[in-house]
């Protein structure tokens, strides 16, 4: 608009009144052409040609056609690793642009390997978020992410002199990122802290306080084998211009730029934890920022459409991943009690109309609360419980007249509102978010069967009683099947397609295919081939050991690998207890024992929270314990072990097709529901776990004969831990062999053992997550494990049926059951 550029033909008013988007005057066709130029076309009106205006016709007129309702996912954590190569294969163009860059004097795949990864996630629920978006891509499904662009994605892990994990930053940004396109023209403020004032009762009206700008960056997330391209809009936060002025007149420079309530500073760095709250204010106001300036872009967009605001939910659905976005919920709120007019009881209905819930873990440390103190202060508006007004109340007396419909219910029952409560007591008040997002969705979701079951057994189990069941409903998560077996193996998936005759487009697109391979499974020619593409990927992960890390390893022996975030729960601990008691055995075996055992090379890899001591005590000892049984001449062609630095999605990509065997062993109910534990599997590795989250349903497609399951059920878990707490054991007594494995580290037999006395302490004492009570069915997994490996063509099989059946487990499934279940959208394809 500014100075240079000309308006295009026609009457500049329509375009300008078109671009608003307001002007109830002007003709609905010129609005909806103009919205698409704008908005699908990504073009500006004074640079648009025939062929545009074209495109933008059609599009209009399809709209006609279609239905337009669209679903939001709002995550905090994209984790998206590389775009290259995934937008060569999705678009079909990847030995065409190989012949290109070859033409050209370079090799593509090591143009691949300069890419850095877009790391904007801590881990499984930050890369499910990605497959998800890959899914809806995929199948045409009018799905668009959004999140953050953080200046500073996942911690760089790097291993010190002693072991220790150590962290440095991600600067992901320093060069161009050719994949996002800054939008400067969408942009949005957003206010924090100042005061709300009601004007004659009525509209609130925020004001004074800090206003950021938030800008859009929209990441194209292309489908497989489709024109198809949806959108992934990231928020980056700016100083807003008057905002800084109002500090410098007020002399209060030094708090104008001070780094955690700087504009810039709300974006800057994805909070490395998961499982865990910090209470941070930088991290509310990162919650916030992003939920405001997205609803009001879900807002504008749907305005566009010109339906009355109660039409709302027939046009967009919003899954909230997790409680990370729940403030969208009280803001949306605000917005249309406050801003569009609507009744306190209309707003409501909107609100439960449009938003779904997903819970992503049961472990009670990861549930999110806020301290009310805190979000009074940051977001007056919000938090303004008290104030009732006739006819007009806050977003917060939701409280009030949720607990008086529990009440009404459920009379008398006062420990029963306590717990249902949205603001637990104390000092301060806490606001429970899993319990507004729950009472502020329509439906809420685990993301496996037994996570579901519990999540209904335990934390939303007074909700159960007082929404009823129909609410609550699983959707197992899926893992994309173009990234994780044909961009990461496509050795296997060009194999696969040779053995079914089918084009790989085919069964990437209905998974479920694979089963064919079962007809296959006894035909020495597929063993055979099939054992040399895992080979080959073995030697492909030896050489990346040996570039980065300097080591030679022996391809012949079995890889059994766990990579996945440290964490207590997750028991990397087991893990290494079991390779510690395996190296003493070893020790202790005379030569020709020796020679009956099966060479073994474990993996590690995974990221601890920077202020996570036992998780970070725990990567210590894997590093020096490898550091040993690497070094020892007696034993180190039968047992050797890495931990593998700085895990990624791209790591990943080389270590899950290596893998022969891969560790899920979680205590049982704790994972809610593991996607690595998928990737393995499609990509015909073994799985060795507990029976817990995703596991269970690995078990059921491709048989118990095929997976190795050990320890304690769910159900036993909650008394284990009570008779730990109050009738302990020795674990001398309890469990001599894990006690045996302890007293070597105590003793220092990998370097200082006094080092890590509180990590061996957690399992001597109290032991939560029940290693003691799991040892010895782990080791006698793993013995199982070495003997099936023995017979090298049993194996093969095993692999065979275990990728044949991993249909069940691909994203375009997982996506299609939100679709059906939530959204209630439909796929824009074209006939
Ligand atoms: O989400 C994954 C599941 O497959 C995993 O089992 C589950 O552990 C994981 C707070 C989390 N649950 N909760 C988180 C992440 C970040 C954060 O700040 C919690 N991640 C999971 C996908 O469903």
């Amino acid at each position: 608009e500014k100075g240079q550029e000309k308006w295009p033909r026609g009457d500049e008013k329509v375009w300008k009144d078109g671009l608003r988007g307001v002007d109830k005057d002007v003709p609905e066709i010129t609005k909806s052409v103009v919205h698409h130029v704008q908005t699908s076309l990504a073009r500006q009106a004074y640079n648009l040609d025939e062929a545009g205006a074209y495109q933008a016709t059609a599009l209009s007129v399809r709209d006609n056609l279609l239905p337009t309702k669209r679903a939001y996912y709002l995550s905090l954590e994209f984790l998206m690793g590389r775009t290259l190569d995934n937008a060569l294969l999705n678009l079909g163009l990847k030995n065409k642009y190989s012949d290109g860059t070859t033409k050209l004097g370079f090799n593509l795949e090591d143009l691949l390997e300069q890419e850095r990864d877009a790391a904007l996630g801590n881990g499984g629920l930050g890369r499910l978020a990605a497959c998800y978006l890959d899914s809806s891509a995929s199948q045409e499904l009018p799905v668009w992410g959004y999140g953050l662009r953080y200046q500073y994605g996942i911690f760089q892990q790097l291993i010190g002199p002693d072991g220790s994990q150590l962290e440095a930053p991600d600067p992901w940004l320093q060069h161009d990122n050719p994949w996002e396109l800054p939008r400067a023209d969408v942009t949005y403020d957003v206010r924090f802290y100042g005061h709300s004032e009601r004007i004659d009762g009525m509209k609130a009206v925020w004001s004074g306080g800090q206003e950021v700008l938030a800008m859009a960056y929209d990441v194209m997330i292309p489908g497989y084998a489709t024109k198809n391209t949806n959108n992934l809009r990231l928020w980056e936060s700016k100083p807003k211009r008057g905002f800084d002025l109002n500090s410098f007149n007020a002399g209060d420079y030094e708090r104008a730029v001070e780094s955690s309530n700087s504009a810039a500073a709300i974006t800057s760095v994805l909070y490395p934890n998961d499982h865990t709250t910090f209470g941070k204010e930088l991290r509310l106001k990162q919650q916030y920022f992003w939920t405001a300036a997205s609803l009001n872009d879900i807002l504008r967009r749907f305005k566009n459409l010109d339906k009355p605001i109660s039409e709302f939910p027939e046009y967009v659905s919003i899954q909230l991943n997790d409680t990370h976005p729940t403030l969208a919920i009280p803001e949306l709120m605000r917005i249309l009690v406050d801003e569009e007019d609507v009744k306190w009881d209309a707003a409501w209905d909107i609100i439960t109309r449009t938003f779904f819930f997903t819970n992503h873990t049961v472990l009670p440390e990861a549930l999110e609360k806020w301290p009310v103190p805190l979000m009074q202060h940051l977001m007056r508006e919000h938090s303004d419980f008290k104030s009732m007004h006739a006819g007009n109340l806050t977003a917060f007396d939701v409280v009030s007249i949720f607990l008086q419909a529990v009440e009404k219910k459920f009379p008398g029952d006062r420990e029963r509102l306590a717990r249902m409560s949205l603001i637990e007591e104390g000092f301060p008040q806490n606001v429970r978010m899993a319990n507004l997002a729950c009472i502020g969705s329509r439906k809420v979701n685990g993301v496996a069967e037994l996570h579901s079951e519990l999540l209904k057994a335990t934390i939303m189990k007074d909700f159960v009683e007082f929404f009823g069941i129909s609410k609550f409903f699983n959707v197992t998560n899926g893992i994309t099947p173009r990234r994780w077996l044909d961009q990461c193996n496509p050795r296997l998936s060009q194999l696969i397609s040779e053995t079914l005759q089918l084009p790989k487009a085919t069964f990437l697109k209905e998974l479920s295919l694979l089963e064919g391979l079962l007809k296959h499974v006894d035909e020495p020619a597929l063993i055979k081939k099939w054992a040399a593409v895992k080979q080959s990927n073995k030697e492909r992960l030896a050489h990346y050991v040996e570039t980065t890390m300097g080591h030679k390893i022996n391809t012949q022996a079995m890889f059994d690998v766990q990579i996945k975030r440290l964490h207590e729960y997750k028991r990397q601990t087991l893990n290494i207890m079991g390779v510690i008691h395996r190296y003493l055995a070893i020790k202790a075996m005379t030569a020709e024992e020796r020679k009956k055992v099966n060479p073994k090379v474990v993996f590690f890899a995974g990221k601890a929270a920077p202020g996570y001591y036992i998780a970070k005590l725990t990567i210590r000892l894997i590093v020096n314990v490898a550091r040993i049984i690497n070094e020892d001449p007696e034993t180190k062609d039968l047992l050797s072990m890495f931990f593998l630095p700085d895990y990624s999605v791209s790591l990943a990509e080389i270590l899950i097709p290596a893998s022969d065997i891969s560790q899920h062993i979680s205590t049982a109910g704790t994972e809610a529901s593991g996607t690595s534990n998928m990737k393995f599997c499609l990509n015909g590795g073994l799985l060795l776990g507990t029976v817990d989250g995703a596991n269970i349903e690995i078990a059921e497609e491709v048989g118990e004969q095929n997976v190795f399951f050990f320890g304690h059920l769910t159900p036993a878990v909650e008394d284990l831990r009570y008779q730990h707490m109050y009738h302990p054991v020795p674990i001398e007594q309890k469990c001599p062999g894990l006690a045996k494995v302890i007293n070597e580290v105590a003793s220092g037999r990998f370097g200082d053992g006094g080092v890590y006395e509180p990590l061996l302490n957690t399992i001597r004492q109290n032991d939560y997550y029940l290693l003691t009570e799991d040892f010895d069915s782990y080791i006698q997994a793993l013995e199982l494990v070495d003997k099936a490996y023995q017979d090298r063509t049993g194996w093969i099989k095993k692999s065979i049926r275990t990728t044949a059946k991993m249909g069940k487990f691909s994203s375009d499934r997982a996506i299609q059951d939100y679709a059906q279940e939530c959204w209630n959208i439909e796929s824009n394809k074209l006939p």
